[in-house]
């Protein structure tokens, strides 16, 4: 299939800086208009999250509650089991999501925990669900036991900009994720990767983000702009919030560097005003996590988000209807 001409892998960072740059109703109009060539616009993708190994994590991830690094409310739990993983998957299938995450707490999963994981995506995906997995770093092995398990997606996010990025983790390299980026691609897999808005980065630092991002040799198919949830006890809580309308440029920009791409408006959603969340679909977020609870964090009820949605007449996505091709 030929290439879309504004799906480009060579964006400079003075280009990047000018979106950012751009008036706010100029930059959500392009965002829109790209949008709009690529997706059915009142659209939206709902993905459902389970925690399937909560805390204890040897990662000093700063924004982290599941770090061992620090004392926070979330304590360490073992791995699930797979019942408890299936009814919690048929619980998101009855509610409404077509995707269901499984995410471990975990520098990267250990033989025995990759296979009963490789267990739960199958028992997952054979219920009709898309699956989607965050389980840390990955080797080439690994990524193609996923694979072969059944597995859709892998979630792993670079979080923010190379240079900022050591004021956040040191636990683990950029250099590390990226290889784990690649080897989830070379299985065969989608990739989902994105990061966190309000780590106390700057604009430069979010524009970096998303260029290293659309520079890969393939755009991730999900990409989760995350508004950063402050936990008390992480060394982030009490960082300066991101303005909202900061945190909708960063969502136009995602949305005019990776047009094909679902952009996913993440965590911090329980947070944000309603006006805010209808100016993230309209910078072009087209994906949001649906379910009372992120992994330990809490996220808006279904029932909210099924008025917002009325509201703002949006639907979920089937996966049924072919992409918009027309920016009419
Ligand atoms: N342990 C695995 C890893 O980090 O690769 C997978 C789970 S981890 C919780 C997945 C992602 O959630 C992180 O990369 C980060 O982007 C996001 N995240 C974690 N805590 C967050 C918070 N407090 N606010 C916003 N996003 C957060
Ligand atoms: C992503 O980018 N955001 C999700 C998912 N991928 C795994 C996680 C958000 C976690 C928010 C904090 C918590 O609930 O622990
Ligand atoms: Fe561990 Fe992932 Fe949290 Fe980092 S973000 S501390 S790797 S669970």
């Amino acid at each position: 299939m030929q290439k879309e001409p504004d799906v480009r892998h060579d964006w400079g960072a003075e280009e990047v800086a000018a979106l950012f740059a751009l008036p706010f109703n100029d930059l959500l109009f392009r965002a829109q208009t790209v949008h709009r060539r690529h997706h059915q616009p009142n659209e939206v993708q709902v993905s459902t999250l389970l925690s399937i190994k909560t805390g204890g994590c040897p990662e000093d991830c700063k924004y982290c509650p599941q770090s061992v690094h620090y004392e926070t409310p979330v304590d360490a739990e073992p791995l699930m089991e797979l019942d408890a993983v299936r009814a919690a998957a048929q619980a998101a299938a009855d509610a409404g999501a077509t995707r269901f995450c499984m995410g471990a707490a975990w520098r990267s999963p250990r033989g025995k925990q990759l296979e009963r994981v490789a267990r739960m995506i199958g028992e997952v995906r054979a219920m009709g669900l898309e699956t989607c997995a965050t389980l840390g770093m990955l080797d080439a092995d690994q990524a193609r036991t996923l694979r072969d398990a059944g597995l859709d997606y892998y979630n792993h996010n670079i979080d923010t900009s190379e240079a900022f990025y050591g004021e956040v983790i040191t636990t683990r390299s950029y250099q590390e994720r990226l290889d784990t980026l690649a080897n989830v691609r070379e299985a065969g897999m989608s990739v989902c990767c994105g990061g966190i808005v309000g780590l106390g980065e700057g604009r430069s630092d979010r524009a970096e983000m998303l260029r290293t991002l659309a520079n890969l040799p393939t755009h991730p198919e999900s990409v989760p702009i995350n508004q950063l949830v402050q936990v008390e006890g992480t060394p982030l809580a009490g960082a300066e919030a991101v303005d909202p309308i900061e945190f909708v440029r960063t969502l136009a920009v995602a949305r005019i560097l990776m047009p094909a791409s679902h952009v996913r408006l993440s965590a911090g959603r329980e947070s944000m005003s309603d006006e805010t969340q209808a100016l993230c679909f309209l910078a072009g977020a087209n994906s949001i996590f649906y379910g009372e609870k992120l992994l330990t964090t809490g996220n808006p009820e279904a029932d909210a988000d099924r008025e917002l949605f009325r509201r703002l007449g949006l639907v979920p996505e089937t996966g049924q209807t072919a992409p918009a091709t027309d920016p009419a």
